[in-house]
């Protein structure tokens, strides 16, 4: 039994390296109860159910129809540059696709697993941007729109938030309320919270009302190098070295 969480790897193509240790991190999941959490910006362009991602991640679909052949759950949490893939997956049994979030529970633990991005309630132009992006009228388009014009768009758009100009994809927000988001779950009779997006491996012992729970940032993969895993044996999460893209 092994939960392993990743988020933020951002892969930029099928030759991206760290492309190959998603793919090597999901091949070698055994079944027996293994659940893989996929937290959110894994790609940094997946948008729609569209030929064009498909074809590129073909080998990651395969990887994890193989996976679930083994017995293993994968849980896809969209972030803010992979979302509306629904579709893309509704013909892969026990791979479950959350808009949000996910609740989990392992032996006796709880977990609650999102990306981030909606952390911080302050940030409103980011928030109604994610609904607009999330809107019946985004799906329609998104549905009728080439894929190639969306990963132009999509292509555009990212290297626009790279250069500085980071509403588009939501700002990070500081670890005191990535904290105080984590310590309404705890309260909520969580034991472990994990997120991503803000690219800070932080992790913090939080207690809240009497009850204590551990809170974990996935980091950014592409430089820290590591994913989350939990097991049971230890108490709590270990950073788990990527496997390498050889
Ligand atoms: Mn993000």
């Amino acid at each position: 039994m092994r939960l392993s969480v990743l988020s933020d790897l951002h892969i930029k193509g099928s030759e991206d390296p760290f492309y190959r240790s998603l793919l090597r991190v999901i091949g070698t999941a055994s079944g027996e109860g293994d659940v893989i959490v996929l937290a959110g910006d894994i790609f940094d362009l997946f948008v729609g159910n569209k030929p064009v991602f498909i074809r590129r991640y073909s080998d990651f679909i395969w990887a994890c129809q193989a996976a679930l052949q083994r017995g293993v759950q994968i849980h896809y949490i969209e972030g803010n540059h992979d979302f509306l893939i629904r579709r893309a997956f509704r013909k892969m049994d026990g791979l479950f696709v959350h808009p949000q979030d996910v609740s989990l529970q392992m032996d006796q633990a709880r977990f609650f697993i999102a990306h981030g991005d909606l952390v911080d309630r302050s940030d409103r132009s980011y928030l109604m941007l994610r609904k607009l992006f999330r809107s019946v009228a985004m799906k329609a388009f998104v549905r009728l729109a080439p894929g190639t014009v969306l990963d132009a768009v999509g292509r555009t758009s990212s290297r626009h938030s790279r250069s500085g100009r980071k509403k588009i994809s939501g700002t990070p927000p500081k670890r005191s309320v990535f904290h105080a988001f984590a310590c309404e779950r705890i309260r909520e009779g969580y034991d472990f919270v994990v997120l991503g997006h803000s690219h800070d491996a932080d992790e913090s012992s939080l207690a809240v009302d009497g009850r204590r729970g551990r809170y974990y940032n996935v980091g950014y993969p592409r430089v820290h190098g590591t994913y989350l895993v939990w097991t049971g044996a230890e108490n709590g999460f270990r950073r788990e070295p990527l496997p390498s893209a050889t």
